[in-house]
């Protein structure tokens, strides 16, 4: 994954055209695309195919089962051409080791959600989330840009490890604010796909990114 603009789009929309108008948009304004269940189910798996053919595709299953079932969904994004998939923590480190094995690294795992409901059961355990997904060679982790100093403290405990940021835009979350306090990329969805222009929308986010990193 290239990290130049340093935005992940989220691409949350319902449809295969709506998917091509978005990135056909944006593409030169954002680094890769993360795609959810929404898309996935409306326009079937193979749009991780089709759109992996254009950027990086991040596969946000929030995976969370146990190690076997675990190591067969990522087997199955990772054929479809994903790069990268998002995987829960709290299932425990041998499921999560099962996607690190299954991604050969490639996995970000979710630790404090960006939503007002994270602070009820993610965030009391964020830390050791985070160090779970340390300790088991993840590629990085899935920290909220609505709470940016909960990102400057799990950075402490993964240390070098990449940090993904959702919750910038329509969460209220500031692109800056998550980056000066040390995520890599953010996730950006709504603020991108329901803009009037999804291109100028993209093209002021990352000067935003550009002016604050
Ligand atoms: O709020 P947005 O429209 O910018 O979309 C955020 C995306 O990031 C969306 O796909 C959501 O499922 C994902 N996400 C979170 O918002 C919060 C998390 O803690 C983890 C993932």
């Amino acid at each position: 994954m290239q990290k130049k603009s340093r935005i992940i789009l989220a691409l949350d929309v319902t449809s295969r055209a709506d998917a091509t108008r978005v990135v056909n948009a944006v593409r030169d304004y954002v680094d890769a695309i993360k795609i959810n269940w929404p898309l996935i189910l409306a326009a079937g798996p193979d749009i991780i195919r089709e759109m992996s053919k254009v950027k990086d595709v991040v596969c946000d299953l929030k995976i969370a089962d146990i190690p076997n079932t675990n190591r067969m969904i990522v087997e199955q994004a990772m054929s479809l051409g994903a790069s990268a998939v998002i995987a829960h923590g709290f299932t425990g480190d041998d499921s999560v080791r099962a996607c690190v094995e299954a991604a050969k690294g490639q996995v970000f795992v979710v630790t404090e959600m960006s939503h007002p409901g994270g602070k009820q059961f993610t965030a009391p355990v964020a830390d050791k989330l985070a160090a779970l997904a340390k300790s088991v060679g993840a590629r990085g982790i899935v920290a909220p840009a609505t709470r940016p100093e909960r990102i400057a403290d799990l950075r402490k405990i993964i240390g070098s490890m990449e940090i993904i940021s959702p919750g910038v835009g329509a969460q209220g979350g500031k692109a800056s604010d998550a980056l000066k306090a040390g995520a890599d990329y953010i996730i950006v969805g709504r603020a991108i796909y329901e803009a009037q222009d999804p291109a100028s929308a993209a093209k002021a986010l990352a000067d935003e990114v550009e002016r604050s990193v």
